[in-house]
């Protein structure tokens, strides 16, 4: 056998393709933003359905945040910008931040 003949050829490299992180996107309470509004833009935004949303703007009223989805990073502060603007545009304060994963 040639000196130099690998036996094992993926032994030799180990792939290091990691994933990119994905970013969540959250749901800020506030005193202010009517529920339905709140739903209605989740809903728009993040294609959740009636049942979802609700769930996700109770969650966020009763504990203060919610996570809403998580999506890569461009993406993820696509949507938080957009959903954020929508509250804007009507004077609400409602708010969506973002974070890496853990
Ligand atoms: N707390 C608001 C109200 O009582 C409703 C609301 C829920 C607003 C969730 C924002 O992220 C929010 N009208």
């Amino acid at each position: 056998m040639p000196e130099h003949t690998v036996l094992n050829p993926k032994a030799q490299v180990k792939p290091k393709v990691e994933r990119p992180r994905l970013h969540k996107v959250i749901l800020i309470n506030d005193d202010f933003t009517p529920r339905d509004f709140v739903v209605t833009v989740l809903k728009g935004e993040f294609r959740l359905s009636e049942d979802q949303a609700y769930r996700v703007m109770i969650t966020a009223h009763r504990k203060g945040v919610c996570v809403v989805a998580v999506f890569p990073k461009d993406v993820a502060e696509t949507k938080a910008a957009r959903a954020t603007e929508m509250g804007v545009r009507k004077g609400y304060p409602l708010m969506f931040t973002t974070e890496p994963e853990t």
